[in-house]
């Protein structure tokens, strides 16, 4: 007989990291606040909910993979937005983001949720931050816990 495993969406006993920029920080407020919802209706503790500025989405690696690897968290959650400008700028800060995020996750085995917006205007972002667009913290909230605990179960399996 075949097994399936997926994940739960419940937080229950699960300890989050969300590393949250402060670099356009009308945008990620809402991201946090997003993220914060999530885990309040899947039934998180949050005294096990911690909260880590950082400057830019340029940091979140960094401060990702010191968290990861302190295995003191389920789960990270990557919160920022790199919005374009006139100049290169953007691609540098954006793709480091995504490599770096990535890397942690893969490196330490704890998932890092990725609710880095990446968008052209400031618009774009209000509308993933909340308004038409949904709000993508929520989202990557809700990807973190359910891979959180598809790894607890995977690990647990026999
Ligand atoms: N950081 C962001 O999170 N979003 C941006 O749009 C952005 N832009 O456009 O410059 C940005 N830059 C700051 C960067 O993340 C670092 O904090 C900074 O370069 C210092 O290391």
């Amino acid at each position: 007989m075949s097994r399936v495993f997926e994940g739960q969406l419940s937080a229950g006993d699960l300890r989050f990291a969300i590393i949250v920029s402060r670099f356009n920080s009308f945008i990620t407020e809402r991201l946090l606040g997003g993220a914060m919802d999530a885990l309040t209706r899947t039934g998180a503790n949050l005294d096990l909910v911690d909260v880590i500025k950082v400057p830019g989405s340029w940091e979140l690696p960094l401060v990702a993979v010191e968290v990861a690897r302190q295995h003191r968290y389920d789960a990270v959650i990557c919160l920022s937005a790199v919005i374009r400008g006139e100049t290169p700028h953007f691609d540098y800060v954006a793709a480091e983001a995504a490599k770096g995020v990535a890397h942690v996750a893969v490196e330490t085995g704890v998932p890092v949720a990725f609710g880095v917006l990446t968008t052209n205007t400031l618009e774009q972002a209000i509308d993933r931050a909340g308004a038409k667009g949904g709000n993508k913290g929520f989202d990557a909230a809700m990807t973190a816990i359910e891979t959180a605990n598809l790894l607890r179960a995977l690990r647990q399996a026999t």
